[in-house]
């Protein structure tokens, strides 16, 4: 295994945001909640990159097929010798779409899961032994800090994925705000964000027949179990996802499938048969919403590409 990659030790680094008292908080309010960002232990992120591979799940195939459709264009406007940094990158495979076209000097993986982050940004470096190679653990939903250096050297944020639909509206404006000022004038952002579209085909995508999502969505408990010692069995909940069209957004939670008592952290939250932990929300976009939600944070999108079938877009934004 190569030893390319340089690793840095950002803040907030994961463990300095509390697992057991985010989730003790979520428990205790009226709607219990978790969230997502609580997905992704090591078998969380596998699971993960299983749903990028299921035939209901459209959006990674759609947005790497628009990646490697408008990846010289994108290069064009990136321009070459860039220090590329994607925000949770997981398994790293789509920023290799754009990596010939880019060329650029170095990559910077920034993820919540140490492992699968080490793991892929390893591979990424054995497979373009001219690139730079850095990876740093981190959760970057919190005010992040660049690693001294690179920041400076013509970045160009890349957050594929449509992570941040994963965000309530107003946080993921917030959230590009504090990019905008993370990142110095004249550079860029190249954002994927899935696109609103028939309750079908979104529906089907969060519940593909595999049952991998709601492994996935169950594994959250699984966590529970293991890092907190909670005292709840999986086997009591089933997996649940729906579109709210009223917030144009997909819900999953967790449902309870009988009256049970459950404790973490030696504290004790009862479920009504049917009651549900919200796990999260992800929110679907319009072009010209999104759009108009980066303007508010100071971006500007320079440039736009969607598949033929509307399904998932691309936006190149600069600040
Ligand atoms: C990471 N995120 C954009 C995924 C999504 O589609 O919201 C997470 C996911 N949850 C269930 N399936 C995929």
């Amino acid at each position: 295994m190569s030893l390319a990659v340089q690793f840095h030790d950002l803040h907030p680094t994961p463990a300095s945001t509390s697992l057991r008292d985010e989730i003790l908080t979520g428990f205790r309010a009226d709607q219990k909640f978790a969230s997502p960002k609580f997905f992704y232990d090591q078998r969380g992120s596998e699971l993960f990159d299983r749903i990028c591979k299921q035939p209901e799940y459209y959006p990674t195939r759609t947005e790497e097929t628009i990646l490697a459709e408008a990846a010289d264009e994108i290069a064009t406007i990136a321009g070459h010798e860039a220090t590329l940094i994607e925000l949770g990158s997981g398994a790293s495979r789509k920023v290799r779409l754009l990596l010939e076209a880019m060329r650029p000097t170095s990559y910077l993986g920034i993820d919540i899961s140490r492992d699968f982050l080490l793991d892929s940004t390893r591979r990424l470096a054995a497979d373009y032994p001219w690139l730079e190679v850095h990876a740093a653990c981190a959760d970057f939903s919190c005010n992040m800090e660049l690693p001294d250096g690179l920041c400076c050297e013509r970045p160009v944020g890349f957050f594929p994925g449509s992570s941040i639909g994963n965000f309530e509206p107003q946080a993921a404006e917030d959230f590009l705000r504090g990019l905008h000022s993370l990142l110095p004038t004249g550079s860029g952002l190249l954002v994927g964000i899935d696109l609103v579209k028939d309750k079908a085909t979104l529906e089907a995508a969060y519940n593909d027949a595999a049952g991998v999502t709601a492994a996935f969505n169950l594994n959250l408990l699984e966590r529970l179990r293991h890092e907190l010692h909670a005292k709840i069995d999986p086997a009591n909940f089933v997996h649940q996802a729906f579109f709210n069209e009223e917030h144009s957004r997909i819900e999953m939670h967790l449902v309870s499938q009988l009256p049970q008592v459950v404790t973490i952290a030696g504290e004790r939250f009862s479920f009504l048969e049917g009651e549900t932990i919200h796990t999260e929300n992800s929110y679907k976009y319009t072009v010209e919403g999104f759009q108009a939600l980066a303007g508010r944070a100071g971006f500007e999108a320079l440039s736009s590409w969607t598949d033929a079938n509307s399904l998932f877009s691309v936006h190149y934004l600069t600040r």
